[in-house]
């Protein structure tokens, strides 16, 4: 098969608040594409990013009395935070503040004004801040934001526009031309219909009633629109018009743009338009995928429903979420998230399906051929139907995935993996067990059952981020035995391995009380709600009058607080009283750096069980990202600090409670 050089990228993020899950559809979809092209042989660069400029994050700052950059940086550590936690493998993250992004979009501007393609006039209209998007009159809805439903303001100053009309007939042709240029067909006939045969308008790019954006070069009164500022990002962060701009010239132009319905027309009109002005090739496909739904509305920050992704993945695993979002994502229409349909999705899947499989399998080869994948004998019917779905799995998912069908593709995995159960049923492994006469059967099953699992777990590589790993370590299949060249035939060859049963996979979720607490109003996700806390820049907590208020039993169930294992620790290099810890809290490790070095050696603290500040904000300390905050009480009398342990051991990542 011909490789190719893939280009996909995520619309970059509002920096303007936390995430939810329905930003992570996006995020995790592309993430997804990126996995499947590079373990298919291709090279890839996945890019996704902040966007980081705009009226709205100058508000949002001031609310949370910071500067709009101390803001931003703040949001874009949490974003990091979350995509580490997903497990987003991007190349490489853009951020709107970057210089050379500014640089580039200072170039942008300064060469289209030159080319007669902006020009100056007088700006009077409505204007949505949350959406940043203006309107005309007859766009609202009931004097509304047609987009998110809020009050419009009526803005009058002088303004550069960009010629986006004199390209209406480049735009129709290329449309009509480009048949999967927008994906879905249904969105592309929505866009043209409705944005691009009434005629395009030309737009307004400048504002001059505020600062936080990037001046214009030509009039420094103006800062760019902050659609064109973030669209610009897609050639950025390649290095485009720099020195360094190698990755531009092997992957530009760009294959698929990934975005949300809501911002399909920014892509399909002002994108190409601007593209064209800039005499660059456009990209091949925009994939407007739909929004993941709650009691009907768009999950959504601004709208106050949204919740932290931390929540699933620090409950559920990295993987629950990603293999919900998988199947039941809004690949292309809207979708509603459910509490119920979540946790019954991972018990019967991932739980049911998948890991019964594993642990079943495992356990049977540990039982009955002492740990030893056995070598298959024999080839009877019931072996050619599971060798049959295997040799077919990975052309049906290549197909789809180039379709970018995810769910599909992630159902014809799963479709073998319960036709694997189903052979467990028909063969009976413990009956052939009993009767020595059937142990070449016997080993056959065991064979098949591991070859199975081998060509599943290879493709769900794509899928999954955290399970892969863990399925190939328990069967100790060698690098070679997880590459997809390896899974496109069934191979008779793959015996002799020891394997290891260990821990199951997914254990068993208690369906009434997980929907009990994703649905309670005081469930974690309500914590999302909480105004960010100002950044304290060398500030020492304020102690005495704060210390002696009561707070709430709500307010003090917000921190979670959980055990850890000291592994490691060491001496933050030219920090006096730094010490960087490596805590083991149960599902992972975490890196904590705290001010403690006067106080205690690294080797005191090895071994030693702590109570760790779970939820804290990630920061960085000396360049080194802190993920929480180890407690300790200060002696006043001393002036020295005591670290807290618990009296017995106990398994890190158990409650405080
Ligand atoms: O739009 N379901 O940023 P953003 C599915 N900065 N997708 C959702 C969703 C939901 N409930 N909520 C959000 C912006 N999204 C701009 C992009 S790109 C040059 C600039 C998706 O943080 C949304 O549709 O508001 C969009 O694709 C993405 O998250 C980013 O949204």
């Amino acid at each position: 098969m011909e490789k190719k050089n893939y280009y996909i990228t995520t619309p970059i993020y509002y920096a303007s608040g936390k995430l939810t899950v329905g930003h992570c559809f996006s995020t995790i979809l592309a993430d997804i594409c990126a996995r499947y092209y590079r373990l298919d042989g291709h090279k890839v660069f996945y890019a996704t990013g902040s966007d980081e400029h705009g009226l709205k994050i100058a508000r949002v700052a001031e609310q949370n009395n910071m500067t709009p950059q101390q803001f931003v940086d703040k949001t874009v550590d949490e974003f990091k935070f979350i995509w580490e936690k997903l497990g987003i493998t991007y190349d490489k993250f853009i951020r709107t503040t970057d210089k050379h992004h500014v640089e580039l979009v200072e170039k942008v501007y300064q060469k289209l004004y030159e080319k007669g393609d902006i020009y100056l006039s007088q700006y009077e209209g409505l204007y949505c801040v949350p959406c940043e998007t203006f309107f005309t009159e007859s766009q609202l809805v009931e004097g509304k934001c047609p987009d998110c439903g809020r009050p419009v303001e009526l803005t009058k100053e002088e303004s550069y526009f960009l010629k986006l009309s004199k390209y209406q007939e480049f735009l129709d042709e290329y449309f009509k031309e480009h048949s999967d240029f927008l994906v879905p067909e249904s969105r592309k006939n929505e866009i043209y219909n409705n944005f691009i045969k009434p005629g395009i308008t030309d737009l307004c790019v400048s504002r001059t009633t505020f600062d936080w954006g990037v001046r214009l070069p030509f009039n420094d009164k103006h800062v760019a629109y902050v659609w064109i500022d973030a669209l610009l990002n897609y050639l950025s962060v390649l290095g485009y018009d720099t020195k360094d701009d190698k990755d531009y010239k092997e992957f530009w132009p760009c294959n698929v743009h990934v975005v949300g319905r809501d911002i399909s027309r920014f892509h399909c009109i002002i994108w190409p338009i601007l593209l064209k002005m800039l005499d660059l090739p456009l990209p091949t496909q925009i994939h407007s995928h739909g929004f993941i739904t709650l009691k009907g509305d768009k999950i959504s920050k601004s709208k106050s429903n949204g919740f932290n992704p931390l929540t699933l993945v620090d409950r559920y695993g990295a993987d629950a979420l990603r293999y919900y979002l998988a199947k039941e994502g809004p690949i292309f229409n809207d979708t509603p998230y459910t509490a119920e349909q979540f946790v019954n999705t991972v018990n019967s899947d991932l739980c049911n399906d998948l890991g019964n499989l594993v642990s079943r399998t495992l356990a049977m080869i540990t039982q009955y051929n002492g740990a030893i994948i056995p070598e298959p004998k024999v080839n009877e019917d019931s072996e050619k139907m599971l060798e049959t779905a295997c040799n077919e799995l990975y052309g049906k998912v290549s197909t789809l995935m180039a379709e970018q069908k995810i769910n599909d593709a992630v159902n014809e995995i799963f479709s073998v993996i319960r036709l694997a159960n189903k052979y467990i049923d028909m063969t009976e492994p413990w009956k052939l067990a009993k009767d020595t006469s059937k142990k070449d059967k016997l080993d056959t099953v065991l064979y098949y059952l591991s070859e199975t699992i081998r060509i599943c777990n290879t493709l769900l590589q794509a899928f999954l981020f955290e399970t892969p790993k863990k399925v190939f370590d328990k069967f100790s299949y060698t690098k070679d035995a997880q590459t997809f060249e390896s899974i496109k035939k069934f191979s008779l060859t793959n015996y002799g391995n020891t394997v290891n049963k260990g821990d199951n996979l997914f254990p068993r979720l208690d369906v009434k009380k997980e929907i009990e607490f994703l649905d309670t109003p005081n469930a974690e996700p309500k914590k999302e709600e909480k105004k960010p806390e100002p950044k304290k820049e060398n500030k020492e907590p304020a102690k005495t009058e704060e210390t002696s208020e009561y707070i709430s039993f709500d307010d003090f169930m917000k921190v979670k607080l959980i055990t850890g294992k000291v592994i490691n620790c060491e001496k933050v290099p030219n920090a006096d009283k730094l010490l960087k810890s490596t805590v083991d809290t149960g599902k992972e490790t975490r890196t904590i750096v705290s001010g403690i070095a006067e106080y205690y050696k690294p080797e005191d603290l090895i071994g030693k069980n702590v109570i760790v500040v779970a939820n804290l904000a990630p920061r960085k300390l000396r360049g080194i990202e802190s993920y929480g905050m180890l407690l300790c009480a200060e002696n006043e009398a001393t002036k020295g600090i005591s670290l807290l342990t618990t009296d017995s051991d106990v398994p890190g990542g158990s409650e405080v409670c």
